[in-house]
C-alpha cells in the first residue's frame, strides 16, 4: 500500500482563544483533498488542544507538541502520554529541535520518550534534523542518523510514527531546503530504516519535510520520491496552511 500523504500543522507557542477559533474556522471551511489521499494533524500549545479538538473537523486530528518521558507524577509542568490519551488526543510531536537545542533534549531522552509515548497507544511525529553547522561540516547524514537510530533501539513497532526531517538551519528562517536536499537526506533516511529496522517499515514509514514550508514552495517539494508530506510551522496559522493540505494531489 502507498504512503498517505501527511500534513502537520506545529502551531508552536502561538495563539489566543480568538486566534484559534479563527484558524480553526477557516480550516472547517476549507474544500481539501478527503482523508483517504492526505491525513491533516494541527498541534496547538497543550491549553487549547481540548477546545481545539471540540471545534476541529472530524476529519482532521490534533496533536500535543510534546509529553512526558514516563508516566506522570511528581513532574511539575509536565504533560503525560496517559493525560493526552485521556483527553482523546491521538498525536504527539516529539524531539523538535526547538526541544532537542533550547531544552536539551538528547537523542536518548527523545527515544525514550517516543517509546513511551507508543506504548501508551500515541501516534508520533519524530522530528530530526541537523544545524547549519553540522550541514556545513558534512555531517547531516551522520546527526539524522544517530537521532533515528537513537529511536529505532527503543520502538518495536514504526506502524505508528511519522519521521519529520526538519533542518533546523530551515526552521522558521524562510530558508527551505531546496527539493533535491530534502529528498536526498529523506532517502537516506529511508535506507537507514531499510537497514537497520526492516525493507516493510521502510517502504510503509512517511517521511515527511518541515522548515519554511509554504503554499509557494509546497508543489514542488511534494512531487520527491521520499517526501510524504510536511511539517508546518509559521504557514499553519494562516490560510495557506489549506494550498499545503492540496499539494497532497
Ligand atoms: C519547523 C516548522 C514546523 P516553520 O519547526 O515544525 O516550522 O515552518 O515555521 O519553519
Amino acid at each position: 500500500m502507498g504512503r498517505k500523504f501527511f500534513v502537520g500543522g506545529n502551531w508552536k507557542c502561538n495563539g489566543t482563544t480568538a486566534e484559534v477559533k479563527k484558524i480553526v474556522t477557516t480550516l472547517n471551511e476549507a474544500e481539501v483533498p478527503s482523508e483517504d489521499i492526505v491525513e491533516v494533524v494541527v498541534s496547538p500549545p497543550f491549553v487549547f488542544l481540548a477546545f481545539v479538538k471540540s471545534l476541529l473537523r472530524s476529519d482532521f486530528h490534533v496533536a500535543a507538541q510534546n509529553c512526558w518521558v514516563r508516566k506522570g507524577g511528581a513532574f511539575t509542568g509536565e504533560v503525560s502520554a496517559e493525560m493526552l490519551v485521556n483527553l482523546g488526543i491521538p498525536w504527539v510531536i516529539l524531539g523538535h529541535s526547538e526541544r532537542r537545542l533550547i531544552l536539551n533534549e538528547s537523542n536518548e531522552f527523545v527515544g525514550d520518550k517516543v517509546a513511551y509515548a507508543l506504548s501508551q497507544g500515541l501516534k508520533v511525529i519524530a522530528c530530526v534534523g541537523e544545524t547549519l553547522e553540522q550541514r556545513e561540516s558534512g555531517s547531516t547524514v551522520a546527526v539524522v542518523a544517530a537521532q533515528t537510530k537513537a529511536i529505532a533501539e527503543k520502538v518495536s513497532s514504526w506502524e505508528n510514527v511519522v519521521l519529520a526531517y526538519e533542518p533546523v538551519w530551515a526552521i522558521g528562517t524562510g530558508k527551505v531546503a531546496s527539493p533535491a536536499q530534502a529528498q536526498e537526506v529523506h532517502f537516506e533516511l529511508r535506507k537507514l530504516l531499510h537497514d537497520n529496522v526492516g525493507a516493510e517499515v521502510a517502504a510503509s514509514t512517511r517521511i515527511i519535510y518541515g522548515g519554511s514550508v509554504n503554499g509557494a514552495n509546497c508543489k514542488e517539494l511534494a512531487t520527491q520520491p521520499d517526501v510524504d508530506g510536511f511539517l508546518v510551522g509559521g504557514a499553519s496559522l494562516k490560510p495557506e496552511f489549506i494550498d499545503i493540505i492540496k499539494s497532497a494531489t
